[in-house]
């Protein structure tokens, strides 16, 4: 298949292309860098060395003999652009990362939530519109979150995507599938809930094949294909703004940092490891919808952990200390979550869950990287509201002299 990777020099995006030029696909890799640009707004870098997309691209072709293909294109601004690439290129599918991906980004001041939803919602749309202009029938697998369906205790499993409802009406209870109500807890949750009514909407109108992938939180860093040459080395994110939970967790145990535990650590999030997620998408490719069905969407996780538990496992895998903190997010201190991945499995595949073996990779990881990591950048000092800012703490280690005053 000729496949365009949108956001393919990304976290999840660039192990994408290498898993599927590995098996002979035709990748296409479309992407602003704006992930390089807000490292260097935000004055922080990847853990691990990356190279350009370039230089990384050449690599791949040295090691595997396959060419890939980058485009400069910014999908939120340059709609006539992208128009025309895909009237040129006619993809066969399109699998679509290409938005900022960060919760605490997207809250650190109105102007980053501002461009959040621009960014966000105006690719996804410039991509909607341009697929029906061009009348290309390309299968579009879009990188969602776990996150549009909130995290409130339910008491149910969640289902992947559609709710079934009953209601009253004049003439007796009738039965109604609707999307799974959503509940974003940040901006950019919030962008990825207002794509899933673009996606309905152009599905119903224009019979476009989308497919909608809600993602848990990815862990790890390296998948097969990076693991072929040290330039092919996947980023890695320990900032207080786009590391993830546990991987920071992994590095903050590396360099003798205390784990930054939210609150009481009682949240509960559902996870997958970055090989899993890689092949999750390979399967949704080869499970495309026809022309005329509703959107599909999977639940892209494998397993739900609370946060003060990954700690404590942490902790005692590596002897960290584990440092409860006041909560710069507002979201719920303690909730269950179950969560419906029946799909994925039926399809093939084999969870890689929590093992010691893959979390002593990345401890190891940022350990022969640890002289890249600037301390001071590992506190999450992004408050979700103005009252929340005032007690977010911003030296966990406790190095900075206190004021007794
Ligand atoms: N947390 C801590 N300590 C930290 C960092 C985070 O306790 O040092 C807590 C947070 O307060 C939150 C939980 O861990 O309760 C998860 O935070 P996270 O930063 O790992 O994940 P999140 O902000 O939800 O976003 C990440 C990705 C996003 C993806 C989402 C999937 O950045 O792109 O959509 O995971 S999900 O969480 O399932 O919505």
């Amino acid at each position: 298949m000729r496949i365009a990777v949108l956001g393919g020099d990304g976290f999840v995006g660039w192990p994408t292309v290498l898993h599927l030029s590995a098996q002979g696909h035709e990748v296409h890799i479309i992407d602003n860098l704006s992930r390089r640009w807000i490292d260097t707004e935000l004055g922080v870098q990847s853990l691990t060395p990356m190279d350009s997309i370039q230089e990384r691209c050449r690599i791949w072709k040295e090691v595997s003999g396959q060419v890939l293909n980058f485009h400069l294109l910014n999908l939120a601004t340059e709609y006539e652009r992208l128009r025309v690439w895909l009237a040129e290129y006619r993809p066969d599918a399109i699998i679509h990362f290409a938005e900022q991906r960060a919760a605490p980004y997207s809250m650190k001041t109105d102007r980053h939530k501002v461009y959040t939803v621009n960014n966000n919602i105006n690719a996804t749309h410039n991509l909607l519109a341009a697929l029906v202009e061009t009348g290309i029938d390309a299968h579009l697998v879009h990188l969602g979150t776990m996150g549009v369906y909130g995290y409130s205790t339910v008491g149910a499993a969640i289902p992947e995507g559609y709710l079934d409802v009953k209601i009253d009406t004049p003439t007796g209870e009738r039965g109604l599938e609707i999307l799974y109500p959503t509940r974003p807890g940040s901006v950019y949750h919030m962008t990825k809930s207002l794509d899933q009514i673009l996606f309905q909407f152009y599905a119903q109108n224009d019979g476009l094949r989308i497919t909608d992938l809600h993602q848990g939180i990815v862990w790890g860093t390296h998948t097969d294909q990076t693991r072929r040459h040290v330039q092919l080395i996947n980023r890695f994110d320990y900032d207080g703004d786009y590391g993830t939970v546990l991987n920071r967790f992994l590095i903050q145990a590396a360099i003798d940092y205390p784990l930054t535990v939210h609150g009481t650590g009682g949240q509960t999030r559902a996870f997958i490891h970055i090989q899993d997620s890689v092949r999750c998408i390979e399967l949704a490719l080869a499970d495309a919808p026809k022309r005329g069905d509703r959107v599909k969407i999977f639940n892209q996780m494998t397993e739900t952990h609370r946060v003060r538990d990954l700690a404590q496992l942490v902790a005692g895998l590596t002897g960290a200390r584990v440092a409860y903190l006041p909560n710069p997010r507002k979201e719920a201190d303690e909730n269950e979550l179950v969560v419906k991945n029946d799909q994925f499995l039926g399809l093939g595949l084999q969870p890689i869950t929590l093992a010691e073996g893959l979390l002593s990779e990345v401890v190891d990881v940022a350990r022969k990287y640890a002289h890249r990591i600037d301390r001071s950048r590992v506190p999450a000092v992004s408050a979700w509201t103005k009252d929340i800012a005032n007690r977010v703490v911003h030296d966990p280690e406790g190095k900075k002299l206190r004021s007794v005053s």
